[in-house]
């Protein structure tokens, strides 16, 4: 189960590592980002899908590891 939790922290961060990649990469100029909305617009093209769906994703994630820490350490909460 602790597996579990550390894979489940690892996809936590590495999704959010990405969002803030395309972040820091539209901002400081390094990928085009012809419409602003701070998404490198080469990676709209396939993975538009995966920023559309960020406040999921991440609410998701977030309920996900909530629950599983809460069922394995139930005692901090
Ligand atoms: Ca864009």
């Amino acid at each position: 189960m602790n597996e579990f939790i550390i894979t489940l922290i690892f996809i936590v961060i590495l999704v959010s590592g990405v969002y803030f990649y395309a972040g820091y990469l539209t901002r400081t100029g390094k990928a085009e980002d012809a419409d602003g909305n701070f998404i490198p617009d080469s990676w709209e093209e396939n993975f538009g899908w995966f920023f559309s769906a960020k406040g999921l994703i991440m609410f998701a994630l977030g309920l996900l590891l909530g629950y599983v820490l809460g069922v394995q350490f139930p005692d901090i909460f």
